[in-house]
């Protein structure tokens, strides 16, 4: 007779490693529902012999990691998402019929960041436009408002979109660069598809340089309709405001923050959203009465133009507050599906040529990225609103659909869904036309409003933009792309076009650019400065304190009281995470990009220390350079000499009293120390009047 199996002993219960085995009231089972007995090793023929295939837990548990991920999107690939809510104001109710429009109404809501150009584990401070995609749960249905941190497109019509893209994303032949916009293909692309050029000032703008998710304009980019109950419609944008003002990185910060964070964005959003500091935006829009619209100097269908504020300003609907972090990344923010067709009664499209492409593309990238058509059964995406309809079947198809019948007209189940009268529809329009592929002739004109843009820019912003221009075309090998773009820059504003062939050592050989209409000068429009629309606050912004080893612990704690106060987090630097003071960060491991203002506390012994250490001068050289507000001891001296730091107004000694610090460091950087060593000098404008 065989013997019975030996009872295991305190010793058999251990893992190869000799770990014993976790336990838990959950049993761990295959997907099956079987429990496991063992997980940590396979099933072989003997301790050293081959994996036997009747291993089936092994099987299923490789199976399904070797498929865990999916395609990711073709653009907006790199992203984060939350949770949050949006609560209407009363202005809306006027021009829709939208039920989450009207005064009062709370909507849940998903939100979704992301850059275009890189791939789903790429940085995220690059130069690149970032989406702003928010889905409402509405009860009439799922609203989607697909949007970007930048008001105008690259192309006019959705057939140029696959070439735009191909050309902006890496080089099919060498597989880089990844991410980055500074290389032949995207410049090649432009400068011969000049309807880009409006965008392409402002992704040479530091809006395409966002110190956080967080502190970003979104815009609808098209006009939209919203539709009354009596069925009148209104032609609006929309546009997204951040409560907590916007705000750009340098350049040269972005760039270390791709190295000193590569999450920057995501742990910044992740770290607001879970200390409960919620970032909220004000969505507006802006009517555009639609007898006016035949005399704009530009067509509201036109993608690429904006609609100045001053002309046409913005009304506020209502609030999103983003308030809870997703809980499973994949399940949420990869499996989210936006679209810009999820529309609800009371708004519409308009016949924009590139809205209109958009509406086949987000459903098409759907069924490749989630498997098929089935994908608004995922949580993330399904309505929080009742629905019902005769759709069945298909892969991946979740529902148990109980009724008899799956169509209709039907008798058979009269409690069975019907078309409700004041459900979607369109509002009656008598269209007419040749059937032709040709854009209109309202579409011609490409640089009036990149010369707008360019020339509602402040000085700062204007040398900001000539000098990502010039770093991007210093890029680009081929001569004939930057002297084709150089043209182009001309048209726009002469003095940008001097800047950039200057910076380059390619002054004079620029092409001649015909236009093909001739240009509006329209007057500048402030609402489009950056900087000059900052709002003076600390709120959510960071302080990081550098300590030296006999810092002294009541200044460190008055400037985090201070930083408390302002509405920001501030975090220690110091030689030893767990030194004289706790720290946040060592020296190296937390460098000065990581912050919006500095403090350097330090003895005189720590202050001679640091001076030796290159992360230590590299943090405090960079915090001078980034133009930011430092707060400083008298005994830092040494260190302040080594990293070069010349006293200015926006070096300020710290006393008894850290207040200083924090007043000069809400009016934002200290741009002079730009200008006192300039790479480049400010083009002179000429902007027209108002
Ligand atoms: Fe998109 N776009 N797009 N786009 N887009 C996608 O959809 C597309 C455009 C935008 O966080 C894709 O699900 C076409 C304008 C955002 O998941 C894809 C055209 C604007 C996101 C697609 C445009 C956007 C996308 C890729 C020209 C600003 C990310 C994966 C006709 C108003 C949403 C996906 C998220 C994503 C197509 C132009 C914004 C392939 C064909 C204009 C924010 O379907």
């Amino acid at each position: 007779m065989a013997k019975a199996p030996k009872r295991p002993s305190s010793r058999d219960e251990r893992g190869a490693g000799g770990e014993p085995h976790q336990r838990s009231a959950t049993p761990l089972t295959t997907n099956q529902g079987v429990p496991i007995a063992d997980d940590q090793n396979t099933l072989r023929a003997g301790v050293r012999g081959p994996a036997l295939l009747e291993d089936f837990h092994f099987l299923e548990k490789l199976t399904h990691f070797d498929h865990e991920r999916i395609p990711e999107r073709i653009v907006h690939a790199r992203g984060s998402a939350a949770h949050g809510t949006f609560v209407a104001y009363k202005a809306a109710g006027k021009y829709t019929r939208a039920d989450f429009l009207q005064s009062g109404v709370e909507t849940s809501v998903f939100c979704r960041f992301s850059t275009v150009a890189g791939g789903a584990g790429s940085v995220d401070t690059p130069r690149d436009v970032r989406g702003f995609a928010v889905k409402f749960y509405t009860q009439e249905g799922i609203f989607d408002l697909v949007g970007n941190n930048i008001p105008v497109f690259f192309v006019q019509d959705a057939i140029k979109f696959p070439d735009f893209v191909h050309a902006v994303k890496m080089e099919p032949d060498r597989g880089f660069p990844q991410n980055a916009s500074a290389h032949d293909t995207f410049w090649d692309f432009i400068s011969l598809a000049p309807e880009a050029l409006h965008m392409v000032m402002w992704a040479m703008s530091d809006r395409a340089i966002p110190r956080s998710l967080r502190m970003i304009e979104g815009f609808g980019v098209h006009t939209f309709r919203l539709v009354d109950a009596k069925g009148d419609a209104t032609f609006i944008k929309w546009h997204w405001r951040p409560t907590l003002g916007m705000q750009a990185t340098t350049w040269d910060e972005a760039v270390k923050l791709a190295g000193a964070d590569q999450d920057f964005h995501r742990r910044d959003l992740w770290e607001a959203i879970t200390s409960g500091a919620f970032p909220s935006w004000e969505l507006c829009i802006q009517p555009i009465p639609a007898e006016d619209v035949d005399d704009l100097p530009y067509d509201i269908l036109d993608p690429t133009k904006l609609v100045p504020e001053e002309d046409y300003p913005l009304i506020p609907i209502g609030k999103m507050t983003l308030n809870r972090w997703p809980d499973n990344f994949f399940a949420e923010t990869e499996q989210v599906a936006f679209h810009p067709g999820h529309l609800v009664p009371g708004i519409e499209f308009t016949n924009d040529p590139l809205l209109q492409g958009r509406i086949f593309s987000y459903t098409d990238t759907q069924l490749s990225r989630l498997g098929g058509p089935n994908f608004h059964e995922l949580p993330i995406n399904a309505p929080k609103c009742p629905y019902a309809n005769f759709q069945r079947d298909g892969i991946k198809r979740h529902t148990v659909d109980k009724a008899r019948t799956n169509y209709e007209p039907n008798s058979l189940e009269p409690a069975g869904p019907r078309e409700t009268p004041t459900g979607f529809a369109s509002v009656a329009e008598s269209l007419e036309g040749t059937k032709i592929r040709r854009r209109s002739e309202t579409f011609a004109d490409h640089h009036s409003q990149a010369r707008l843009f360019y020339r509602s820019q402040n000085a700062v912003e204007q040398r900001h933009i000539q000098s990502a221009i010039i770093f991007e075309l210093s890029k680009v090998e081929s001569e004939a792309i930057r002297t084709r773009v150089l043209g182009h820059l001309d048209v726009i504003d002469e003095g940008l076009g001097a800047a950039v062939a200057e910076g380059l050592g390619m002054t004079g050989m620029a092409d001649t650019i015909t236009t093909v209409v001739g240009l509006v000068d329209m007057p500048p429009s402030p609402a489009l400065s950056l900087l000059g629309n900052a709002k003076p606050t600390l709120e959510g912004r960071k302080l990081g304190i550098l300590i030296g080893d006999d810092a002294d612990a009541a200044i460190v704690t008055r400037l985090k009281a201070a930083a408390e106060k302002a509405g920001a987090t501030a975090q220690v630097v110091a030689t030893k995470i767990n030194g004289t003071l706790p720290a946040d960060h060592i020296v190296a491991g937390g460098p000065s990009v990581l912050f919006d203002v500095v403090a350097i506390v330090t003895g005189d012994a720590g202050a001679q220390a640091l001076a030796k250490m290159p992360s230590a001068v590299q943090w405090v050289a960079d915090a001078f350079v980034h133009c930011k507000v430092m707060g400083v001891v008298a005994a830092a001296q040494p260190l302040l000499d080594k990293a070069h730091v010349v006293a200015d107004d926006g070096v300020i000694e710290l006393g008894k009293s850290v207040d200083a610090l924090f007043t000069k460091a809400k009016a934002g950087r200290i741009w002079a120390r730009e200008d006192a060593a300039p790479a480049i000098k400010p083009a002179k404008a000429k902007p027209a009047k108002r």
